[in-house]
């Protein structure tokens, strides 16, 4: 009988084939840069509200977006997975993995993950770049989540209908450094959506091609 490959030594059997349409080229193309914009936060925290906000935003100034929602990717590439500790970080293991290939491909990004764990946000961040990759944090009480309960979950969780609740009876680790932290109790959701859009401006995601071509912001992959 053969040994069945781990992940580990399949990939030692693998050779990294090199792209020939770099980054920069479909940055060129597409006339702006590409990035992760990663949104992280209780459920009910206000992450797809404003990464569907922020996406019709940057659509409307022609930049090649896509989001990528924790709800949905759990419909398809992790319906495998459950919400147990090991479940969600495999989950997040593959949607940073999913987002750094669409980001290589040209695309603005934005993720709405709970990612509970620094540690699997940590990962996320250095499979990319620096600069490549922006956290952040949307800022809401687990009472006010709890208010809100748009999908009714928090109430089957307290009742004991849903188990590793996150914020009920599963851990959710507060970011230590985010690149910006919404506050979605107190904020609009205009003013957010206004502040990540201010913020992507001042990251300098749209640049002009004559400048592309000369010197990028950020170092082309
Ligand atoms: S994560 O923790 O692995 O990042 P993810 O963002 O993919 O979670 O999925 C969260 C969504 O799944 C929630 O918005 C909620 O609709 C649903 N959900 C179902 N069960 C749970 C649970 N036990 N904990 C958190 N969210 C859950």
């Amino acid at each position: 009988m053969t040994t069945p490959l781990t992940l580990d030594s399949a990939a030692k059997n693998c050779v990294w084939e090199k792209p020939s349409i770099s980054r920069q080229d479909r940055a060129i193309l597409n006339g702006h840069r590409s990035c992760i914009v990663w949104f992280t936060g209780l459920s009910g925290s206000g992450k797809s509200t404003l990464a569907r906000r922020v996406e019709e935003v940057l659509f409307r100034k022609g930049i090649r977006t896509f989001v990528l929602d924790g709800d949905n990717v759990r419909h398809g590439l992790c319906s495998d997975l459950g919400f147990d500790a090991g479940s969600r970080k495999e989950n997040i293991r593959r949607v940073a993995e999913v987002a750094k290939m669409m980001m290589e491909s040209g695309i603005v990004v934005l993720t709405a993950f709970i990612s509970p764990f620094a540690e699997e946000r940590r990962l996320a961040r250095t499979l990319v770049n620096e600069g490549d990759f922006f956290e952040i944090y949307c800022k809401a009480s687990l009472a006010e989540c709890e208010a809100r309960d748009v999908k009714g979950f928090y109430k089957k969780a307290r009742l004991g209908q849903i188990k590793n609740y996150t914020g009920i009876n599963s851990p959710y680790e507060i970011p230590d450094n985010p690149d910006l932290i919404l506050d979605t109790e107190l904020e609009a959701v205009d003013v957010s959506v206004a502040r990540i859009v201010e913020f992507l401006d001042e990251m300098a995601l749209v640049c002009a091609q004559a400048r592309l071509s000369t010197a990028l912001p950020w170092s082309a992959q």
